[in-house]
């Protein structure tokens, strides 16, 4: 009986891997979509160089961290010395060259928190967001890049989060809901400590790669083609690992003390970080250390009653959406025995 129950639970755990790789699959750009934004990325840097020769850009977040899905926008970091003006001046000018070009929708933000320019390119049918001298994004996402290649799991898990939160509507941080970089932090942060470990923590490492951008030092262990079997002793499937992850956040985290800290691949507390009371309106519910700048909390956004979109406090809304995935899952294994 026991045998024809463990290949039962086999049975179950391959139609989710299944099902969740199926789902994985349709969500990774095509090489015609990741051309193209190559493509539109050219024609800015040369209308861009005519104006400002010095200058350059980089592509950042998920269409440079390797976890977008197919139709995302782009996000472009303009990286220059601004001499004189300031941040608002140049982006104005930016918008009006972009416009100049026949690019469309093109709008300058510049009282937003981080002020950008959006546009969308007809010829590609792309939009996309440009910010300026945000360096800090530019390396966190390389070093999101760097974890992706080291174990193939992380960015399938990390899909399958983000497909989730955003089918949920618990993805937008001007909703007091979590970023997806502060999703896929959890992902990191959790593959680096199942038993065996899956993925490492790369800023305890030797450093192979160094920058300071603003006084914050950025440093750990780049060469990740050398990791690629670092996983390898942990067999976990896409599956047990999905359920793992909602499991671990819904009912082992500890979110009234610790901070999720991929920095040290483990958690910290909230009182060695001071993050332990609500200043102004950062409330300290869910606590992420970002990897780099160590004074910013990705969880501060999370706020109780997430506004309208949401009637319960976000941090009980990922333990109950977890806690119905779970059950989901248990009823699955109890209706197939
Ligand atoms: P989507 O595919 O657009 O949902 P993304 O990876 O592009 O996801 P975001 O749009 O949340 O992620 O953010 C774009 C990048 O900006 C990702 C990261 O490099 C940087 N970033 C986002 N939020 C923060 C933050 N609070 N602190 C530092 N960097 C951030
Ligand atoms: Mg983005």
């Amino acid at each position: 009986r026991n045998l024809k129950r463990q290949t039962m639970c086999r049975g179950d755990i391959n139609r989710l891997n299944a099902a969740f790789l199926a789902i994985y699959d349709s969500l990774i750009p095509a090489d015609e979509e990741k051309a193209k934004q190559k493509q539109l990325l050219t024609v800015l840097e040369k209308l861009v160089s005519k104006e400002w020769p010095e200058a350059r850009l980089y592509l950042y977040g998920s269409c440079a961290n390797s976890f977008d899905f197919s139709k995302s926008d782009i996000d472009v970091c303009l990286v220059m010395e601004a001499g004189n003006s300031d941040k608002s001046e140049v982006l104005l000018k930016l918008a009006d060259i972009l416009q100049a070009d026949n690019l469309q929708n093109v709008q300058a933000l510049t009282r937003a928190r981080v002020p950008i320019v959006k546009l969308m390119d007809p010829v590609t049918g792309i939009s996309g967001d440009i910010c300026m001298n945000n360096v800090l994004a530019v390396v966190n996402t390389k070093l999101l890049r760097d974890y992706a290649h080291i174990d193939v799991r992380l960015r399938q898990l990390a899909f399958i989060v983000k497909h989730w939160a955003k089918s949920r509507g618990v993805n937008e941080t001007y909703h007091g809901t979590l970023s997806s970089y502060a999703y896929v932090l959890m992902c990191i942060n959790f593959l680096q400590q199942r038993r065996p470990a899956i993925l490492p923590c790369l800023q305890g490492m030797d450093i192979t790669y160094s920058v300071t951008i603003d006084n914050v030092e950025c440093a750990y262990f780049d060469q990740v083609e050398k990791l690629r079997d670092f996983g390898s002793r942990n067999r976990e499937s896409i599956a047990q690992l999905v359920w793992a992850f909602f499991h671990y956040w819904a009912y082992c985290h500890d979110y009234a003390n610790d901070v999720i800290s991929v920095r040290t691949g483990c958690t910290l507390s909230k009182r060695a970080k001071d993050w332990t009371r609500r200043i102004g309106n950062d409330r300290h519910l869910i606590c992420i250390e970002d990897p780099f700048e160590l004074s910013h909390d990705l969880g501060r956004v999370v706020d109780k009653g997430p506004l309208d979109l949401l009637s319960v406090p976000t941090a009980t809304c990922i333990h109950g959406h977890a806690a119905d995935f779970i059950k989901r899952l248990q009823q699955v294994h109890s209706t197939t025995h």
